[in-house]
């Protein structure tokens, strides 16, 4: 039986992605970090098939230990700060996660057994100010906030360890991905959450920034299974993971309200407060390397997407409207 170790478990991908290995018959362990309160409302389905490890990417020798316990033969990395503008309230807790935290684990990992194979969650937001379209495994980075900068320097030193120390260490270079797990905070759950709440009479208006900024949005459940697959390669290697289409966050916001009937200018109202001090107008990537070696296609469109986190979010209102 293969054994995998997630950090991150308790997030949107650490969920899906305990799911998938699951499925594939793994011993799933996961490392959360110590809380006065439970985590683990993505999980919950899953806590009797999972082995929780308390450690934090902060100290390296809770991440030792835990490894050595473990012993998995792959570890996934996804923990870390990952909303963008916190990164700019707190830059440097955020380099202590998202970037140092990634020297801390992959030097757990030499330490006790370099022939694990290593995930790293680096990040679109690295290439930020875009030097080329689409992005692919080559376009050089120009982050555009704390969290790119540490993104940049995390997905740098897991190359290092890869040369350094002949480690299995790929990163996968994800674009924007969804679901009706994504935290609330970010703008696709941010919308959906507000359709349902103002289709079921509980709100009036929904406040957003930059309705012009582009993204190349995915399904999460589709860009889980592009992590696994890169670690069941012979060697390994960095892959650009994305749809391949770009949409607005106006484009977002009128396909959630039109698919229960609203009109979206009725409800959504700017808020010069929620733009960011640096802006990354446009991503698109190009998956091409992704699916030539690894044979990854995503199987959920944009459309479907935004269906699927509207009908989740209806379900979830009138579940507390009903409890209220
Ligand atoms: P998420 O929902 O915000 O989950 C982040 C996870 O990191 C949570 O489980 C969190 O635990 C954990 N964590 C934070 N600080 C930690 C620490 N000091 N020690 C241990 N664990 C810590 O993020 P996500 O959307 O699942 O993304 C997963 C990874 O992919 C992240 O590294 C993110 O930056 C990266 N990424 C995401 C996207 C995307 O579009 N979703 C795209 C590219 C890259 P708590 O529950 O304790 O907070
Ligand atoms: O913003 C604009 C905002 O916060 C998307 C993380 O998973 O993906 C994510 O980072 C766009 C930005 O995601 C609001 O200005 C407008 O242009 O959903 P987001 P993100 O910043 O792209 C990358 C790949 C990651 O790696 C990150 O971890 O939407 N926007 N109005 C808004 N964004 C938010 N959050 N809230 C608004 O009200």
């Amino acid at each position: 039986m293969r054994t995998a170790l997630i950090t991150g478990i308790t997030g949107q991908d650490g969920s899906h992605l305990a799911d998938l290995l699951l499925d594939k018959g793994y011993r799933v362990a996961g490392i959360v970090r110590r809380s006065s309160v439970d985590q683990s409302e993505r999980i919950g389905h899953l806590l009797n098939r999972i082995e929780i490890h308390q450690a934090d990417l902060l100290d390296e020798s809770s991440l030792v230990k835990v490894i050595d316990r473990v012993r998995p033969h792959e570890l996934y990395n996804l923990g870390a700060m990952s909303f963008v503008p916190a990164s700019w309230e707190q830059p440097v807790l955020t380099g202590e996660f998202t970037a140092l935290g990634v020297t801390r684990i992959l030097d757990a990992v030499r330490i006790i057994d370099p022939n694990i194979r290593f995930y790293q969650a680096s990040s679109s937001e690295m290439f930020g100010r875009v030097r080329q379209v689409p992005q692919t495994e080559t376009t050089p980075f120009y982050p555009r906030s704390p969290y790119g900068v540490a993104k940049a320097y995390a997905h740098w030193i897991t190359v290092n360890y890869r040369e350094s120390y002949d480690m299995h260490a790929s990163c996968g270079i994800l674009f924007n991905h969804e679901g009706p797990r994504r935290g609330r905070e970010f703008v696709s759950r941010k919308i959906t959450d507000a359709v349902a709440r103002i289709k079921l009479g509980k709100q009036q208006k929904l406040e957003l920034g930059n309705l012009d900024a582009r993204r190349d949005w995915g399904y999460a459940g589709d860009y889980v299974r592009a992590m696994w697959l890169m670690l069941q390669q012979d060697t390994p290697g960095d892959y650009v993971i994305a749809s391949g289409r770009q949409h607005t966050v106006r484009e977002l916001c009128e396909l959630a309200f039109g698919h229960v009937g609203l009109d979206w200018q009725q409800h959504v109202v700017t808020n010069t407060n929620l733009l960011r001090p640096a802006e990354v107008d446009s991503l698109l990537g190009d998956a091409s390397l992704a699916r030539e070696t690894l044979g990854w296609v995503p199987e959920v469109s944009f459309e479907q997407l935004v269906s699927m986190m509207v009908d989740a979010d209806l379900v979830r209102v009138r579940r507390e409207i009903a409890q209220a």
